[in-house]
């Protein structure tokens, strides 16, 4: 069966603890959950990684070679910092779809650029915990395409 990757970044653990107003209510826990309905229903796996690291992160992503088809990424702070995060997407050659809760694009200037995203196929932002369920639609559906 294909297998994704769900990694989440920095700070993803705190969903629904802190900052409702930004970042809603649902825990990343409950996302995870819905994932794997969504999974179910699409006849793909997830398994799911979060981790405050960016060595952790790059970690996860390098062994995700050959074990997985492709990646959800939420990279958190991260997506505008790390050129490291880039590199490793763009290293192990996984198809990628980033994903955001809010969107960034209409946030504050810091968060317009997307390192990470130069290495995805494609990016959902700005939906909420659905950025997530409507970006494993589209990564499953780029894979099927694909042939993988
Ligand atoms: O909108 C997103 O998904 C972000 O990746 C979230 C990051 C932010 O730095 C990006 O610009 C956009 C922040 C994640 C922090 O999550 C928290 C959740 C609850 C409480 C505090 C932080």
């Amino acid at each position: 069966m294909t297998r994704i990757l769900v990694l989440n970044g920095p700070n993803l653990n705190l969903l629904g603890s802190r900052e409702p107003e930004i970042y809603g209510k649902t825990t990343l826990a409950e996302i995870e959950g819905r994932l794997r309905q969504v999974a179910a229903e699409l006849g793909v796996e997830v398994e799911c990684v979060q981790s405050n690291h960016e060595g952790a992160l790059l970690d996860a992503l390098h062994a995700a070679r050959g074990r997985f088809a492709g990646v959800l990424f939420n990279p958190g702070a991260l997506t505008h910092t790390s050129l490291a995060l880039y590199d490793g997407l763009a290293g192990v050659g996984l198809p990628a779809v980033e994903v955001h809760l809010s969107n960034p694009a209409a946030r504050e200037e810091y968060r317009r650029h997307s390192w990470t995203a130069r290495a995805a196929v494609g990016s959902v932002a700005g939906f909420g915990p659905r950025s997530y369920e409507w970006g494993l639609r589209a990564l499953a559906a780029h894979l099927r395409d694909a042939g993988r």
